[in-house]
């Protein structure tokens, strides 16, 4: 029998359990009660099925075992890996593709409601191409950039161009190793071409193109998306916003945006400040539209216009339980089918508007960003006329949210750190070497219901940041901190250790900075590469005393992103199962590709992929790793008392000293 875990299990956010509370009593079913109810396939789990063709599926469990066609476990658990970094890779840079096109339309005035917001990024941005700036206007340059992006993608042979924005010895490595990818498009077929039976069959062979892959996606299709994102809608800067379910108004019509691409999501926010919509709502009776946003679409329009964001992945369901939603409004990735099961118990119309993505039962509204302030008033008016079915009975939201300051982009970190003068990297590279920041942790990714939601990320979060540790986070995970409080300036006083506190009081940031969604982990590469270029921590990526973490994975995409880490010299580690674990207890020669992908990838890149369920094992790891590269740099090692006297904090002391005291404190 499945185990029925308790609620406490299911969650640590105080909302998510009381909404789960809830559905218990409705008698609805979740993605937490169907995971109990679904006990996952020990073989397929662990890498050892192959379905690649139709004299199998084969499942290997006995030491020495082959397919049908003779496929070693070693093949079968390389191309299984190596097809979900491909369908990752291919999610996130069909996603800058849109981007792409997107651009060219607004370049050519030809996409309703867009236009270029962020102009200084696009001429640094195209500057770097070598694609002439001075003297032209807007859409002339993001013409030129569209075109050149648009041709990533279809490209057959020669270097992709973003990656040349990698570290010079990074890039040395890739062409060494022959991994730099030619085209975007063609590394992902490639994938399917070498994974399909008969043919690629070296595994340490196919997960080399496993890494060209995903530098396509991380240095191709998500950098693109990113660059265009921040063109067209700002790059963020902080922001003060709100996270959890208590941000769905009661008499409101509240629109949850979910998914991923920010094109639609900006001009639902857009529409929904028109004066034809207020008035259109206050016609329906209600106070007007309440956006919010869940997942991905939540960390777009949040960091960049401070609409709040109703929660992570799985508060998906959760937000239409509340009975308050009019409608969901979805485009790409990370939407469960269950929604439009779920909605049924309600009022909530299911909209989906990709042209790519619709969902049996849903309403589907198609999305086209030729004329995309139309097409967002329209789901707008549908999701207004259907507030009179609203069954006040059955409503229920959760007040329960916290504030958050979000949008902490490269270039503002940059800013922030040296002011419009001398923006730089360089007082965060001297507090690394001095030691009052002993590294940096990017915790990204999402939430999976196998464990208790936000309980890896937190307990991550929270224990590093007492190590000094500067937090960088993207995605489910970002949001899971700040419905926690740790994205607000308070928590760099009170979370934190005594050394990175000084620098959260001197610069005024939280600990935990949120640096976007999904597609956005390429910030940190940039982050990583500024650090390299700023001097004092090796010459390239591996040498920095950084660690990426993903305690709560759930989706290729996070396969294709650590990878791409791993190819950029980062230690990644993964909390859950391993999609390769094999299972070495009773197959001896099961765990080769578990270990080609950590001591074998280290050597080859400097950067390596570990799966580690239990959170305190992971914090070793991290706090490990982050030393050995103190070490290897020539830096003091870390002492956690060494600050921490000074600023702000010093200055409480002393007014809590009798006068006596704070004189000889002061004067000696
Ligand atoms: Fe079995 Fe080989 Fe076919 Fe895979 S490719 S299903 S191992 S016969
Ligand atoms: S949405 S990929 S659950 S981070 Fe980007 Fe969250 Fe993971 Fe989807």
């Amino acid at each position: 029998m499945p185990k029925k875990r308790d609620i406490k299990e299911y969650s640590t956010d105080p909302a998510a359990q009381e909404m789960l509370l809830r559905a218990e009593e409705l008698g609805i079913g979740t993605a937490f009660t169907r995971a109990d109810a679904m006990v996952p396939c020990n073989i397929g789990g662990a890498g050892m099925c192959c379905k690649q063709c139709g004299m199998g599926p084969c499942r290997l469990t006995k030491s020495g075992e082959t397919g049908v066609c003779g496929a070693t476990l070693d093949t079968i658990q390389a191309r299984n890996l190596t097809r979900s970094i491909a369908a990752g890779a291919a999610a996130h840079s069909d996603h800058g593709r849109d981007m792409a096109f997107l651009l060219k339309a607004t370049a050519k005035g030809e996409a309703e409601g867009y236009s270029i917001r962020d102009v200084a990024k696009l001429r640094i941005v195209a500057s770097k191409y070598g694609i002439k700036i001075e003297g032209r206007a807007p859409e002339e340059i993001a013409n030129d950039l569209a075109d050149l992006y648009i041709s990533q993608f279809g490209q057959q042979t020669g270097e992709i161009v973003p990656a040349t924005r990698a570290p010079k010895k990074r890039q040395q490595l890739w062409r060494e190793q022959k991994v730099w990818p030619r085209g975007i498009d063609r590394e992902v077929v490639e994938c399917l071409h070498r994974t399909h039976i008969g043919d690629d069959q070296d595994p340490a062979h196919i997960l080399n193109h496993a890494i060209r892959t995903a530098l396509a996606d991380g240095w191709g299709g998500s950098m693109i998306a990113t660059d265009i994102s921040d063109i067209l809608f700002g790059t963020p800067a902080p922001i003060l916003g709100q996270a959890n379910l208590g941000v769905i108004k009661e008499d409101m019509v509240n629109v949850v945006v979910h998914g991923h691409e920010p094109s639609l999501s900006e001009m639902i926010v857009a529409a929904s400040q028109t004066p034809e919509i207020i008035e259109y709502a206050k016609a329906a009776g209600a106070n007007g539209v309440n956006l919010s946003g869940i997942c991905c679409t939540a960390n777009e329009i949040l960091m960049r216009q401070g609409i709040p964001a109703a929660g992570n992945f799985l508060h998906q369901e959760l937000a239409i339980l509340t009975g308050a939603v009019e409608a969901m409004v979805v485009d790409v990735q990370c939407i469960m089918q269950a929604l439009v099961g779920l909605a049924q118990n309600f009022h909530t119309k299911i909209i989906t508007t990709s042209p790519k993505v619709k969902i049996t039962g849903a309403t589907h509204i198609e999305f086209d960003e030729h004329k995309a302030l139309t097409i967002a008033k329209q789901i707008l008016k549908t999701a207004i006329d259907n507030f009179k079915n609203r069954d006040r009975s059955k409503m229920h939201i959760p007040q329960i949210k916290e504030d958050v300051i979000p949008g902490f982009s490269h270039e503002y970190i940059n800013y922030m750190l040296g002011g419009s003068y001398r923006a730089s990297f360089r007082p965060l590279n001297d507090a690394i070497m001095a030691g009052r920041i002993r590294g940096v942790a990017a915790i990204v990714g999402c939430n999976n219901p196998r464990s208790s939601q936000d309980y890896l990320h937190n307990t991550v979060v929270k224990e590093l940041l007492k190590n000094d540790v500067l937090v960088v986070q993207t995605g489910c995970g970002a949001i899971a901190a700040g419905k926690l409080g740790l994205l607000l300036g308070e928590a760099g006083l009170t979370e934190v250790g005594s050394g990175l506190r000084e620098v959260c009081e001197t610069v005024g940031i939280p600990p935990v900075l949120h640096m976007g969604s999904c597609v956005d982990n390429t910030r940190i590469l940039t982050v990583l590469t500024q650090m390299v270029e700023e001097g004092g921590l090796g010459d390239d990526i591996d040498q920095i005393p950084a660690v990426g973490l993903a305690p709560e994975w759930m989706s290729e995409k996070a396969l294709a992103i650590a990878t791409y880490c791993v190819a950029s010299g980062a230690y990644v580690i993964f909390g859950g199962a391993s999609p390769v674990s094999g299972m070495p207890d009773r197959v001896s020669d099961s765990d080769l590709v578990l270990k080609f992908i950590s001591e074998g990838w280290e050597k080859l890149y400097g950067g390596k992929l570990e799966f580690i369920p239990d959170p305190q094992k992971m914090i070793e790891a991290t706090l490990a790793h982050i030393d050995k590269k103190r070490a290897a740099l020539g830096l003091p090692a870390w002492e956690p008392n060494k600050f921490g006297r000074s600023g702000d904090w010093r200055m409480r002391e002393l007014e809590a000293l009798p006068l006596e005291k704070k004189r000889e404190a002061i004067y000696g």
